[in-house]
């Protein structure tokens, strides 16, 4: 045959004639596809599997969403703030959650595994986030209760796959997608949206970098993104690739770590308060306790000197008096004062 199938092919094949359901056939027809030789040839034979797989994603999508009909899941917003991770089909968008947190998401070979929301917790340090893996966002089908919950996150993650021809195509079907729902994805400080829109901190995750040897779909991803958003590729088979996450995600968030000392007493380093990035030692009393606001007098700050840097105001035993309006930075210790 002109297409020089080859072995692997026809076990794929093998598998696809054997499968007894929709997500094993899309799996056998997804594999045929990755191992088949790609040249002009097999192009009619590669648009048949791509038509195939695409029905039988259909069929699938529409069993999912009668037996979901009418429910829209609900989330209770745990830690310093809610992540949620979004992305195309088959990206690895539940892999990275398990990665992360202690969840256990069922992890799939094919497309759609993921048909509603997981909540897991991402440690990073002392401080919790709340990651939310969800169902792909595709052509085919989206969750149409996708998009509230995406306006209210805190921060959204894109996972895309790396060992897809198609990552292109993905890219511009999630920012479609986003664009629908009025989200501007911002990796740097969010610039005030036009009316009707949300600006909401996120970056893309290029996930499965070992299945991109030579890193052209990488650079051909970054080079289709927007000015300012960033990409990080990482691969779950790679476990230093993933160390660097837990903390680009709390800083998406803006967010600082704030320590309460009590007079005469040791600073309690144990539980972080977690503040919006600007407060002031006053908006810190106050989650300390109500009234506190109206008798504050002062405060006092220890602040860690940076690592190698120069040694930064507060370093000294007895720390430094602060006023109302100072500005806290992530880290600090504050001792409130009546
Ligand atoms: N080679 C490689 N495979 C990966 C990687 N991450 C995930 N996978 C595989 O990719 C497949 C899909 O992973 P999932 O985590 O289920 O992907 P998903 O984005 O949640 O998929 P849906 O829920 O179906 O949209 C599984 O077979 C994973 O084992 C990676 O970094 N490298
Ligand atoms: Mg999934």
């Amino acid at each position: 045959m002109a297409a020089n199938l080859t072995p692997a092919y026809f076990a794929a094949e093998e598998k696809y004639r054997e499968a007894k359901t929709v997500p094993d056939k899309i799996a056998a027809l997804e594999e045929m596809l990755s191992v088949m030789p790609k040249h002009k040839a097999s192009e009619k034979l590669q648009k048949e599997l791509k038509t195939k797989i695409s029905k039988l994603r259909e069929s699938l999508q529409k069993k999912s969403a009668t037996s979901f009909r009418g429910t829209v899941p609900t989330l209770k917003r745990e830690g310093a703030g809610q992540v949620f991770i979004i992305g195309s089909p088959n990206s690895g968008k539940s892999s990275l959650l398990a990665n992360l947190t202690k969840a256990t998401p069922e992890i799939g070979e094919y497309s759609f595994t993921t048909q509603t929301l997981i909540p897991g917790m991402l440690q990073f340090e002392d401080a919790q986030v709340q990651l939310v893996d969800t169902p792909a966002i595709s052509p085919e089908h989206t969750k149409t209760w996708l998009s509230s919950l995406l306006r209210n996150a805190d921060g959204i993650l894109v996972v895309l796959d790396l060992g897809s021809d198609e990552i292109i195509e993905d890219s511009e079907e999630v920012f479609k997608y986003l664009t629908q729902c009025k989200i501007r994805l911002e990796t740097g400080p969010p610039a005030q949206p036009e009316p009707g829109w949300v600006s909401i901190p996120g970056f893309l995750v290029g996930n499965k970098f070992d299945l991109d040897d030579d890193g052209v779909r990488r650079q051909i991803l970054a080079d289709s993104l927007s000015q300012g958003l960033s990409l990080m590729p990482v691969s779950i088979l790679d476990e230093n690739s993933l160390s660097a996450l837990p903390a680009k995600i709390f800083r998406l968030l803006g967010k600082i770590r704030v320590y309460c000392k009590t007079p005469g007493k040791p600073a309690d380093l144990s539980t972080p308060t977690v503040l919006k990035s600007g407060s002031t030692a006053l908006d810190f009393s106050e989650t300390i306790h109500k009234d506190l606001q109206e008798k504050f007098k002062y405060a006092r700050l220890w602040r860690k000197s940076h690592a190698g840097g120069e040694k930064s105001e507060g370093s000294s035993p007895d720390g430094i008096r602060i006023a109302r309006d100072y500005e806290l930075k992530d880290g600090d210790v504050v001792e409130i004062h009546t």
